[in-house]
């Protein structure tokens, strides 16, 4: 469509050298002609499509801090406050040697729709700095984390900005930087982070919900096809907290887990993760146990600088890693492989060529937008508990997550209805959570 296509270019032309940030807003913005040429006139008059691409601010700034040995190291620190026509800032924290603006502002664009999606009043954001937590020591980690926040914390608020973990940043993390903006704020205002730990505001299921919500919008997808994940076998990469939550629940619903990977290989367990090694996933990390340690112990094999993908037939190929991890040259071997469903856990793992790729092949793609909205889900849980000053159990919290995700369905199945979209879940969940963010700016005037 000619005003979408103008509208690429001069996002184009205005961000250069941000590939990955450019490659998300043309996979959103090219799914939305059906929406948009029903409201072309009113969207070009308040240049919509232009004022959604652009962060309403982003903050760029130092972090020193001093390692065990007395050594200062210099890293960069960002917030991208990207919209907040539906709710405050709302979205991760991520540490890792890749981060850079490009990075930051693909994932909060995407942030944008996933937050909508989920029903709850967040707006989207992202941060977090190109340090590398890895082979850091406790000690260091806790001064990074602290210079990071006596910067971040004059940008956010429970009812401005509420960051949340991302790729490095877990419960340790999120722990001292809740302890220094405590300390520099002198309140207590635990709404200003989730994540938290259980006895300072923290929410039950918070660390299980990427994992168990991508799962359960899984089921909702497989469940319209009569089909389920008893019995099926499913492909994942990454070892992380998503990883962790997805393996969990895939087991106890009968399917089972034949890889995993870390940024140094893949582990494969031919006949399927047992649940004690999936619990036992998070403490391996923190005792230093090698991937290959972990694969030994049990049962299984590690395989050096190999990615999971196109190695080993599964029903679902489920990446819970990191952005483009699959190409078109990995998503061409899917078909042969007899995966049916890719089920994005991480954020963007699929290129635009591969999604393409994919529909193709008729393989059903769960968009990572809809698929991990469980985490910030849950997060938006733990700012509503954090307000009432109340805990929720365990089971109220996994019901209310359940029922998000149902729900996330039902709107992107009624996107497909609506706008004749046939079983485009990519399509219909930028749809879906478009409309909503659309609706709100446009009511709220131009600025
Ligand atoms: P973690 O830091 O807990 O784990 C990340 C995992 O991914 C690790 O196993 C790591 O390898 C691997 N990894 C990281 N970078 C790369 C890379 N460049 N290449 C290959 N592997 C890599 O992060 P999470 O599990 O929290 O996040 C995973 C994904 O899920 C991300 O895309 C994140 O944005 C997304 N997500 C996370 C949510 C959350 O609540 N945490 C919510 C929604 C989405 P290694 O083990 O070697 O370090
Ligand atoms: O990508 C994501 O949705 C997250 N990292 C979780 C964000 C949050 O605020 O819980």
């Amino acid at each position: 469509m000619q005003y979408i296509d103008n509208v690429l270019s001069k996002i184009a032309e205005q961000n250069p050298n941000q590939p990955e940030f450019l490659q998300a807003v043309t996979e959103v913005y090219s799914s939305l002609t059906p929406i948009v040429s029903e409201n072309e006139k009113v969207y070009k008059e308040a240049a919509l499509l232009e004022r959604l691409a652009e962060p309403d601010r982003t903050v760029s700034f130092r972090v020193s801090w001093k390692d065990d040995g007395g050594n200062v190291h210099v890293n960069k620190g960002y917030r991208v406050q990207f919209n907040n026509a539906i709710g405050p800032y709302k979205g991760g924290l991520r540490f890792h040697p890749s981060v850079n603006l490009s990075v930051l502002k693909f994932l909060g664009f995407e942030q944008i729709f996933k937050n909508s999606l989920t029903t709850l009043p967040m707006g989207g954001a992202k941060g977090g700095s190109d340090f590398d937590p890895k082979g850091k020591t406790d000690s260091e980690i806790m001064s990074f984390c602290q210079s990071f926040m006596t910067e971040l914390y004059r940008h956010i608020g429970q009812f401005t900005d509420v960051p949340a973990g991302d790729i490095g940043v877990g419960g340790r993390e999120i722990g001292y930087l809740f302890g220094q903006y405590k300390r520099i704020c002198g309140a207590y205002e635990n709404g200003v982070l989730t994540g938290k730990g259980l006895s300072f505001g923290g929410s039950l299921i918070r660390p299980e919900a990427t994992g168990f919500g991508s799962i359960y919008f899984l089921e909702e997808v497989m469940a319209s096809r009569s089909d389920g994940v008893k019995g099926k076998t499913f492909a994942l990469s990454g070892f992380g907290n998503v990883a962790w939550g997805a393996a969990l629940k895939i087991i106890a619903l009968g399917g089972k887990v034949i890889t995993l990977s870390g940024q140094d290989g893949t582990l494969y367990f031919k006949n399927g993760l047992p649940t004690e090694a999936a619990e036992y996933m998070p403490a391996s990390r923190t005792n230093g146990v090698t991937k290959e340690e972990f694969a030994k112990k049990f049962g299984g094999e590690f395989l050096a600088g190999k990615k999971p993908w196109g190695l080993f037939g599964a029903d679902v190929c489920m990446p819970c890693a990191t952005q483009n991890e699959i190409t078109a040259e990995t998503a061409g071997s899917f078909s042969r492989l007899g995966v049916k469903y890719v089920n994005e856990a991480a954020n963007m793992p699929t290129t635009n060529e591969a999604l393409a790729l994919l529909k193709s092949q008729g393989i059903v793609v769960c968009p990572a937008k809809a698929s991990n909205a469980g985490g910030v889900a849950v997060s938006g849980l733990e700012m509503s508990q954090n307000s009432e000053r109340l805990c929720w159990t365990k089971e109220e919290v996994d019901d209310k997550l359940k029922n998000i995700m149902k729900n996330i369905y039902a709107q992107i199945n009624s996107a497909c209805e609506r706008y004749s979209l046939g079983f485009d879940l990519v399509a219909g969940a930028n749809i879906a959570g478009f409309k909503k963010v659309a609706d709100a700016m446009l009511a709220q005037g131009i600025y």
